[in-house]
């Protein structure tokens, strides 16, 4: 079966990033191959996704409320922004999650578009069937994602050039990794990517 392409990009917003309120180490790096990604999925009309954490003020998922983290990407916040580098196409589908006060909400599966349409739908109504992931952070919404897109049996394809991990203990992102690939994520790079869409035959 030939597969049908999406990029997935994860929560590349400014509180993920160096500055931010829970910022992941050299997140901002991934932004320029990012783009390069997006260009060369532009060029095909392969669909691009780019996922938001996107909490009330108060929600579980934040330490004064009894949860885990700081506070962080807070609707309509500038922190919450999409890093400004970030050069989404305008066709580019974006999807918010973390609204619920009482969830965690780690995976883009558990993200909805501007009408409310769950991301999984939307991936079948289109025929997708191959999803390449990049963003942040490889140890939480990166890997909550992947390893939901691989129980929905999509390819994946992990973006290894595009993505930074928070590392609250030093190995989690190494970990990650191993997870993803185990449950059958595999590793891409740019030019890997590249080098694959040169040696195409045209028109497939
Ligand atoms: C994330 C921690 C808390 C993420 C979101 O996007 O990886 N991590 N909320
Ligand atoms: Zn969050």
């Amino acid at each position: 079966m030939e597969e049908k392409k999406a990029l997935l990009i994860v929560d590349v917003q400014n509180d993920f990033c160096p500055g931010g309120a829970l910022a992941v180490p050299e997140g901002d790096k991934i932004v320029p191959i990012l783009n390069k990604y997006m260009m060369i999925f532009s060029k095909k009309k392969w669909p691009i996704f780019a996922s938001r954490d996107w909490h009330p003020k108060e929600s579980k998922h934040f330490k004064k409320f009894g949860g885990p983290w700081p506070e962080h990407c807070i609707q309509n916040t500038k922190g919450a922004g999409l890093h400004p580098d970030l050069r989404l196409p305008k066709e580019t589908i974006l999807l918010s999650k973390g609204m619920d006060p009482d969830k965690d909400s780690y995976s883009a599966f558990q993200a909805v578009d501007a009408k409310g349409t769950g991301f999984f739908e939307l991936l079948k109504s289109s025929g997708i069937n191959g999803l390449f992931v990049g963003g942040l952070a490889t140890d939480y919404c990166v890997k909550s994602s992947v390893l939901d897109a691989l129980k929905h049996v999509f390819k994946v394809k992990l973006l290894m050039d595009a993505i930074r991990g928070v590392n609250i203990n030093p190995e989690d992102s190494e970990q990650a990794i191993e997870e993803m690939v185990r449950g059958g994520a595999e590793k891409m790079t740019l030019q890997e990517l590249s080098q694959y869409e040169k040696n195409r035959k045209p028109g497939r």
